[in-house]
């Protein structure tokens, strides 16, 4: 691992760092704004008061942290989508690879980062008990050290089987300022957190908790739910899903394609309203990351 010098001296110094993921990045987000938003993201994790640090792969090395061409590389080049199964042959072949949560996760935890923001968390897919598409993002953080900062799963999940699933793993769910499970472009999936927090201090404490008790093996999730002004239509919204599930099932998208084809499904179909919100909540995501890194480290 490559770890960007900045980082390093964060980490040395027990200052705040936020990990963050690419894949968001390469495949998450439309291009040519993509490279802009992630600038950004980086950004409101320094006016958030922590030291950004975007995970990917580089000619076969895994950065933690990225400097301008890197980052510039991975948004407007042909990095490949790597959970972590997809690590050690994308890097062995000396290529380039966005990471999802799942990677992003496993090499922030190796760095000695805690805190991770990100857009929504992969979960259960519709019609998994069919198709066995559940995310590695789930298993990795079942067994992963880190706090993921995120707007709970993309509604294009099946949300009730996400929450089960997180259960089973032992994945703790925190909601920032909310008793209801986000849904990424929703603020409410119709289903209940089990434990709320009001404060970036509150949600050190939980650290702390974990730390002192031996349950920091498990990864945690902090579900903050997109601002009511940037939230999609939800008539809008499941008007767009029931096409877009339609589209994917008649072009036979499967596998590691069905998130990033929906996801674009909605970009092109809500013109452009789902970027916006998409935007929104990572960006909040990404200041929020910072507050608690802050609190934790402070
Ligand atoms: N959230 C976003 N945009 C994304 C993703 C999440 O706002 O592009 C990505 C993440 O990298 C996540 C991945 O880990 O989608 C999940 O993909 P899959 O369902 O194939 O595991
Ligand atoms: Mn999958």
């Amino acid at each position: 691992m490559r770890i960007h010098p900045e980082v390093t001296d964060a980490l040395a110094a027990g200052r705040p760092v936020v990990a963050l993921e690419s894949t968001i990045i390469s495949h998450g987000l439309p291009r040519p704004d993509n490279l802009r938003i992630a600038r950004e993201i980086e950004g409101a994790v320094r006016a958030g008061g922590a030291v950004p640090a975007t995970i990917a792969i580089v000619a076969g090395e895994v950065h933690v942290g990225l400097d301008d061409a890197a980052l510039h590389r991975v948004a407007t080049g042909a990095a490949v989508k790597v959970s972590v199964r997809d690590v050690a042959p994308l890097a062995a072949r000396g290529g380039d690879g966005a990471t999802t949560v799942a990677a992003t996760a496993h090499f922030a935890a190796a760095a000695g980062i805690t805190v991770f923001a990100t857009g929504g968390l992969g979960g259960v897919h519709r019609g998994a008990r069919d198709t066995f598409d559940e995310s590695a993002d789930l298993t990795t953080l079942s067994r992963t050290p880190v706090l993921v900062v995120c707007s709970g799963v993309k509604s294009i999940l099946d949300v009730g089987a996400t929450c089960e699933r997180l259960e089973t793993l032992g994945i703790g769910v925190l909601g920032y300022r909310t008793d209801r499970f986000p849904a990424f472009y929703l603020a409410d999936s119709g289903h209940p957190v089990g434990w709320r927090v009001d404060s970036p201090a509150q949600v050190a404490d939980v650290l702390r908790a974990r730390d002192r008790l031996g349950t920091a093996g498990y990864g945690l999730v902090l579900a903050n739910p997109v601002a009511a002004e940037a939230e999609l239509d939800r008539a809008l919204h499941d008007r767009v899903l029931a096409a877009g599930l339609t589209a994917a099932g008649a072009a036979g998208v499967r596998g590691k394609d069905v998130t990033p084809f929906l996801l674009d499904f909605f970009h092109r179909e809500t013109g452009g309203a789902s970027v916006a919100a998409n935007v929104a909540l990572v960006l909040s995501n990404a200041r929020l990351g910072a507050e608690v890194a802050a609190a934790y480290a402070g």
